[in-house]
């Protein structure tokens, strides 16, 4: 070990001890697709998170490489499972607010069946907690012991390539007997430069649509908003004590409203408010809508075609349009729109009908600055009482 530079300095007559921690090492994207790609890795799948979006942009680039973005953990490592089964070695990439998706398939499929695959998994609210947004908490806290008790084999990605191989090399070791294990991603492990091109192509943002929907708000409909930058907008432009917002749990936002939907009187408006992914990611919830028929719900999907709050990673809607969806599941209204002024004039007629109504709203990638977090004002738990007592004395 080299001797460490003595940065104490003299404050008063007690001697401080100031840390100047040097920066720590980053794994390029570039480095780890090469050695995935030695050890003869081919197929890829998962759900992306900002803490290994380099990674995927360096694979899904890759045309010797086939990166599948799956709408959810699952289903990515169930795809993952199918390729294992046509012969290329697979890898899936989740966060670890996902692992929840994960646990079926992992524990029923993979570990049963013995189909190999190498997980690499984003740790939010770890190792401190603290650090972190509260719905990252229990699973940064408790996720290696899970692990462990599935006896998934699982240690931290090392930052430095030669022992990122040797951690690989152990993992392969699993892997090649059968076995599945865990990669574990910090935050700022990797770095990388290539960047998905961000689409301009819609002149709406996000944000100015979240704007027109809450403009013209009922007072009294309760807002459901899904995970990530869409809730944190909404609270920006305007929190009320009517909106759920809804961190993590990402795609049940429309499930959750629909159970207000039913238990609350029935003239109480009910809007979710719902990005492309997180409705693909549990798309099913669309039927049991479309079969309950709740009188006065809107299902507002802001569609940027992508994963935008984790970096831009492609969502299937610009090919798979969500409000077709809507109209196959027997919503009674759906239409999608780009333009502001279309969208004030539809939110409106919307407003009228009644019955499960669809409203999809294209918009461009452009993200807002220095949006605050809901989590500034509100825990989590402030959040769902305020709402609870609304609907109490309605
Ligand atoms: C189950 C689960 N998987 C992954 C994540 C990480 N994550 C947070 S926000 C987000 C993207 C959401 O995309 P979308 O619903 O299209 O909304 P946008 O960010 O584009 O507004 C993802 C993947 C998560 N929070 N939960």
């Amino acid at each position: 070990m080299q001797p460490q530079p003595d940065h104490s300095e003299k404050i008063g007559a007690t001697r401080m001890l100031t840390k100047i921690q040097p920066p720590l090492a980053r794994l390029h994207a570039k480095e780890f697709t090469a050695e995935l790609k030695a050890r003869g890795y081919r197929f890829f799948s998962g759900v992306p998170c900002s803490y290994f979006k380099d990674a995927i942009e360096e694979i899904g680039t890759d045309p010797a490489l086939t990166y599948v973005g799956a709408v959810n953990e699952g289903a990515a490592l169930a795809l993952c499972a199918g390729a294992v089964t046509a012969g290329q070695k697979s890898a899936c990439f989740l966060q670890n607010s996902g692992f929840g998706n994960l646990v079926n398939p992992l524990t029923s499929l993979s570990l049963i069946y013995r189909i190999p695959t190498l997980l690499f998994i984003s740790m939010r609210a770890y190792p401190d907690g603290a650090q972190d947004e509260p719905q990252h908490r229990i699973v940064g806290a408790t996720l290696r012991g899970i692990l462990d008790a599935f006896e998934v084999p699982n240690e931290v990605l090392p930052r430095e390539r030669k022992r990122f191989e040797q951690a690989l090399a152990r993992a392969d070791r699993v892997i090649g007997a059968g076995g599945i294990a865990a990669l574990l991603i910090e935050k700022g492990a990797m770095t990388g430069d290539k960047k998905p091109a961000t689409s301009d192509r819609y002149p709406m943002s996000r944000m100015d649509a979240i704007s027109i929907l809450a403009e013209g708000l009922p007072e009294d409909a309760v807002v459901v908003s899904t995970t990530g930058m869409a809730s944190r907008e909404l609270f920006a432009f305007s929190d009320r004590a009517r909106n759920f917002y809804m961190q993590g749990s990402m795609g049940h936002a429309m499930a959750m409203g629909l159970g207000v939907a039913i238990a609350a009187a029935r003239e109480t408006p009910v809007v979710i408010l719902d990005g492309d992914g997180a409705a693909f990611m549990h798309m099913g919830s669309m039927a049991t809508i479309g079969e309950r028929a709740p009188g006065r719900f809107l299902h507002f999907i802001i569609d940027n075609e992508s994963y935008g709050t984790t970096g831009n990673q492609a969502t299937p809607s610009a090919v798979i349009h969500l409000e077709k969806v809507a109209a196959a599941c027997g919503y009674v209204r759906t239409a999608s729109c780009d333009d502001p002024a279309e969208l004030r004039s539809l939110l409106a007629e919307f407003r009228a009908i009644e019955g499960p109504t669809c409203l999809l709203a294209k918009v461009n990638q452009r993200e807002g600055e220095n949006v605050p977090r809901v989590t500034d004002l509100h825990a989590p738990d402030q959040t769902a009482e305020r709402v609870r007592l609304e609907l109490l004395h309605a």
